[in-house]
């Protein structure tokens, strides 16, 4: 079979409220994205960004989410194009854009699964509701909306809810959560590495672990990887970086295995933002880790 991929940026900074995140897809491209990919793959469609305007910020008054309403519309638009993808056989790689398009992404890709597993890489849970959101922010609430926990507007979107069972998903590298979001965990029995296990266990441990755990139980994997997950020393250029994160190098060993184990079917890489970067450096570690997992080879 041919190995087809559909580049789809998505120029998202409605969930939440640092601008420049917008910028993202544009700062992967500029990073190379195109021809680092371009000997991995027979075919590669860069379908280019989906519209979304510079429109005003809107609180909704009733729920108290920042831009719902757009939120939901242009995350509906990206479903249909990542729908269309996953249809004609190609796989979909969604380049954000704040974490908030992860809600669209799933909403095009699970569809096409039974048992649909996520790798959420992130520093954060995104496991929030209107009611446990500190910030109003809907980047903080798509993997929640996913479950079919959240605002209707939201977990509604493509015409189904829930896109994802909770025993199907496992966090890579939290190292902070609030308060909703750790009941959220215990109650609903989500598989998580923390910073904590990550440094006591090792990469590689956790990760043959990961992949052993969904490949037992899903029929098909999505990698929703927050540049945040990485530690700011490395990836500065995120809106809301948190000390203490995963290396670099333990990333680029993360998606060498993950390209081994032949598990994953969709990707997006989210919460680049030039704006808040040194020379391009997140964008073109994002580059690199999308090689790694897509194959690229040092011999
Ligand atoms: C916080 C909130 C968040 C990403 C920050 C932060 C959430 N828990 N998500 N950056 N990607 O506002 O809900
Ligand atoms: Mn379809
Ligand atoms: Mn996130
Ligand atoms: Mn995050």
């Amino acid at each position: 079979m041919k190995k087809k991929l559909s580049i789809i940026g998505m120029p998202m900074d409605l969930g939440q409220m640092r601008r420049g995140v917008d910028m993202g897809p544009s700062a992967i491209r500029y990073a190379g994205i195109n021809e680092r990919l371009k000997p991995l793959f027979d075919e590669i469609h860069d379908l280019g960004d989906i519209a979304i305007g510079r429109p005003e910020v809107i609180v909704d008054q009733e729920s108290n989410l920042r831009n719902l309403d757009l939120v939901a519309e242009k995350n509906a638009l990206l479903a249909e194009k990542v729908d269309e993808a996953v249809q004609a056989g190609w796989f979909p790689l969604v380049l954000g854009g704040d974490h908030s398009i992860a809600i669209g992404t799933l909403a095009g890709v699970a569809k096409h699964y039974k048992n649909l597993g996520v790798i959420w890489y992130d520093a954060h849970g995104d496991l929030n509701t209107a009611e446990t959101s500190p910030s109003g922010n809907i980047h903080g609430m798509p993997l929640a909306v996913s479950l079919g926990i959240g605002h209707s507007k939201l977990t509604e979107i493509g015409g189904y809810t829930p896109k994802i069972k909770p025993e199907n998903v496992v966090i890579i590298g939290a190292r902070s959560l609030d308060e909703g979001e750790r009941i959220l965990i215990k109650e609903k029995g989500i598989k998580v590495y923390t910073m904590h296990e990550i440094d006591r266990m090792g990469m590689a441990k956790v990760m043959e672990e990961t992949i052993a755990y969904l490949k037992e139980r899903t029929d098909g994997v999505h990698l929703s990887l927050d540049l945040d997950g990485l530690d700011p020393s490395e990836c500065p250029g995120v809106g809301t970086p948190v000390i203490g994160g995963i290396s670099f190098r333990e990333s680029h060993l993360a998606m060498e295995m993950l390209e081994e184990s032949k598990i994953i079917t969709s990707a997006e890489f989210v919460e680049v933002n030039p704006i808040l970067d040194e020379k391009n450096k997140t964008a073109s570690i994002a580059v690199g880790l999308m090689a790694s997992l897509f194959g690229e080879k040092l011999l």
